[in-house]
């Protein structure tokens, strides 16, 4: 199997240049698959005791802190959520800084990117919890112009499906330039052109977050656990709820590249 995961502080050297200092791995296809349909899935980026690492790291952090899970981004009525995860443990990192998904953000948006949520989302068994649709570009932005400003990763670490609630995404929608509000009358209905995201545990759906895109319900008997990384343009202003909150120690543990990415020295202004 392809090496997984590189050692991202000798590839990512220059923010600048941040991911173009990898070789480039995306191919025409995949190029062309982003660009016109808003999104790539990449199978096996995950190994399985890295799932299983990541999942007992975030039952823990469920038990925890109860209630109050998910608070420093937003609750989720009906679903599980965790926030601030660059905050609570070295292995989201195999994450949020992979370098084929940051290779994908970039060609969404260009080299200065922030990763601006780090998350988990469980969609309970029997649920029919599901979440409109919408992009995760914030207030409904649209590509400007210097180009898009959002993109999303989500990573599978149980497996998606139809019945489950995988991910509901209408392919080149980030095309519209338009928000999923400006044209839909019933934002909860499924969209014609809609498909659903399915997938094994190790996976990850990458996507332009432009992209219109909803959480579906879970039919089954069992959780579909997923991490969420959204990253943001730089210059987009994130307000206190999406930003990387780090304590002063973990903070000190990163690499001036993490540091960057995780936008944790940017001086911010509220919109
Ligand atoms: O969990 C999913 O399938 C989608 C979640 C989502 O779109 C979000 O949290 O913004």
């Amino acid at each position: 199997m392809e090496l997984l995961y590189r050692n991202y502080d000798t590839i990512y050297p220059i923010m600048e240049h941040c991911v173009k200092s990898l070789e480039a791995t995306m191919n025409d296809e995949q190029c062309k698959q982003l660009d016109e349909q808003g999104y790539l899935i990449f199978k096996n980026l995950l190994l399985p005791s890295q799932i299983e690492a990541l999942l007992a790291r975030l039952e823990e952090l469920w038990a925890e802190e109860g209630d109050k899970a998910g608070e420093e981004n937003y609750i989720e009525p009906g679903v599980r959520r965790l926030a601030n995860l660059a905050n609570k443990g070295r292995i989201f990192r195999e994450v949020y800084a992979q370098p084929r998904v940051l290779e994908v953000v970039e060609a969404v948006m260009g080299p200065d990117m922030r990763a601006s949520m780090v998350n988990a989302r469980d969609v309970l068994p029997h649920t029919g919890t599901q979440m409109p649709f919408h992009m995760d570009s914030d207030k409904g932005r649209v590509r400007d112009e210097i180009g898009y400003s959002a993109a999303t990763a989500i990573w599978m670490l149980d497996e998606f499906t139809v019945e489950n609630g995988g991910t509901a995404v209408v392919p080149g929608s980030h095309l519209l330039g338009k928000s999923p509000k400006q044209v839909l009358t019933d934002l909860n209905a499924s969209h014609p052109d809609e498909i659903i995201i399915e997938g094994k545990p190790g996976d990850v759906f990458v996507f332009n977050g432009h992209c219109w895109h909803a959480g579906r319900p879970n039919l089954t008997n069992s959780h579909r656990r997923a991490l969420l990384v959204h990253y943001l343009r730089a210059d987009v202003p994130r307000p206190e709820n999406r930003r990387q909150h780090l304590d002063a120690e973990n903070a000190a543990a990163l690499s001036a590249q993490d540091r960057i990415l995780l936008g944790l020295d940017d001086l911010q202004v509220e919109t």
